[in-house]
């Protein structure tokens, strides 16, 4: 496989300060629409020409939305406004949204979290935003945040299937499960609210409707913050590299919320050998070749993914199966895990990318890594002393190091920066001592990247 590089460069800074010139000299003017869209006349989308194809196409849009019963809100645009701006800066862009599960008490870390994405990177683009909550959203949460985004913003209701137990589930059990999780301290362990949310981000978001026309989905967060420009489109990288799922973090999960979930991943690639990709990640997920699950996954409160690949039989077979499991209510596993399970065993680890320089924060960890000339160039303000990426918590070295023969870490990160196997005292003792140097990894003949054949030793493993 040829040597590919997972770091991005940002474009120019010629180029970026010709957009902000431009930008400065021709900011959008935009209309709030009431909810009653029907008997507008001035509706048009965010990026609009005036072309009677266009006319048709977007009155259809209109009456689907209609048909659907949602409340749309659209930001609108005057064609005249747009024409002034660089065609790069609003066109083309990709067929992707922005998407926020929230709730109507997180209001305010919405808005902040908005307006320091929009200033970061939407207002550039100015993508679509979808807004879902379990509850209907009150007239003031949707006009201060329609308000504040720059693109097509639309409040769903999640139906509420979505966002309730299947058949399947014993609540009994369930509701005794949180009762003793919540005794033991378990973060989130007493919440059934909690469960409902990773099992809808899990495998159920992406199956909405209104997700449906959209190929690439950009998960943010209330209270989510980003402390450098991306002045490129993620979107487009993940296109034109053919990625499946784009991550910034990879933390430890906490195992007491993921007990039998190793046990049920293994019994899947026993079950379903020719469903587990060839050149897959499954080796980012343990450090002892496959008997235990180290903890690592990809933090999903960011995250950037295909959904076409979410939809597909090869992941909801997976997602079907764990679900069936019952982990997610009778234990408290998270979307997270399941996700980065999911991508890793289903997909080549070459669908996986890595976005770095983002300065992207949810509480406790910050991204803040870069090389002197991206901190300039992307304008960041978080102090790179508090970078958890590649601190000694993180699994992001450890994504580098298996796949080490074909992808490059990127440049700025020092040689010096090790993965430790965090979550087992042994390996990490084993570690320590061998820091720098590696050996404790050849102990469990890394890197290690399982085949199909490899998959069915799984069950010799166990
Ligand atoms: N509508 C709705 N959103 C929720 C609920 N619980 C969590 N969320 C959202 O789900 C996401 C993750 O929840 P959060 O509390 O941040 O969990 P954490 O990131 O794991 O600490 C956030 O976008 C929350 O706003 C809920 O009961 N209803
Ligand atoms: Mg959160």
């Amino acid at each position: 496989m040829a040597s590919e590089s997972s770091s991005i460069s940002p474009p120019s800074s010629e180029s970026v300060v010709y957009y902000k010139e431009k930008l400065k000299s021709s900011l959008p003017r935009y209309l709030l629409q009431d909810t009653n869209i029907k008997k507008s006349k001035t509706y048009k989308p965010a990026i609009y020409k005036s072309t009677r194809r266009n006319r048709q196409k977007y009155t259809q849009r209109i009456e689907e939305d209609l048909e659907s019963q949602l409340i749309v809100y659209h930001k609108i645009y005057e064609a005249q406004d747009l024409q002034q701006f660089p065609v790069e800066l609003v066109q083309p862009r990709e067929n992707a949204t922005i998407f926020s599960l929230a709730r109507n008490e997180d209001l305010y870390g919405m808005l902040k979290t908005i307006r320091n994405f929009e200033d970061r990177f939407n207002h550039n683009y100015h993508y679509d935003w979808i807004f879902a909550n379990n509850e209907p959203f009150t007239e003031n949460f949707k006009a201060l945040v329609s308000n504040m985004c720059s693109g097509t913003v639309k409040f769903i209701v999640i139906p509420k299937p979505m966002w309730d137990y299947p058949d399947f589930i014993d609540q009994t059990k369930a509701a005794e499960s949180r009762e003793r999780m919540g005794r033991k301290g378990v973060k989130y362990g007493e919440l059934e609210s909690y469960r409902h949310m990773c099992r809808f981000f899990s495998g159920l978001f992406f199956q909405m409707d209104e997700f449906k026309k959209y190929k690439y989905v950009w998960r943010v967060e209330p209270d989510v913050q980003f402390h450098c420009n991306m002045n490129y489109d993620p979107f487009k990288i993940m296109r034109e590299n053919d990625k499946v799922y784009g991550f910034t973090m990879a933390p430890l999960e906490i195992h007491t919320t993921v007990m039998t979930l190793w046990d049920s991943t293994l019994e899947y690639m026993r079950t379903f050998p020719e469903r587990i990709a060839a050149n897959n990640n499954f080796a980012f997920l343990t450090d002892d070749r496959g008997k235990s699950f180290n903890m690592c996954h990809f933090w999903s409160n960011f995250e950037i993914a295909d959904m076409d690949f979410y939809r597909s039989d090869e992941y909801m077979h997976f997602f079907n199966f764990l679900d069936k499991k019952g982990g997610i209510y009778y234990e408290r596993w998270g979307d997270a895990p399941i996700h980065s399970i999911g991508v890793s065993i289903l997909l080549p680890y070459s669908k996986l990318q890595y976005f770095g320089n983002t300065g992207y924060y949810h509480a406790p960890n910050l991204q803040c890594d870069g090389s002197d000339r991206m901190f300039l160039d992307n304008q960041c303000i978080c102090d790179p002393k508090r970078d958890f990426t590649w601190s000694d918590g993180s699994c992001i070295p450890k994504f580098f190091e298996i796949h080490g023969s074909t992808l490059q870490r990127p440049e700025y990160v020092p040689e010096n920066v090790k993965y430790l196997p965090i979550h087992n005292k042994n390996l990490r003792r084993l570690a320590m001592k061998f820091r720098g140097v590696g050996a404790w990894q050849e102990e469990f003949d890394f890197p290690y990247e399982p085949d199909k054949e490899d998959a069915k030793d799984v069950s010799e493993i166990n």
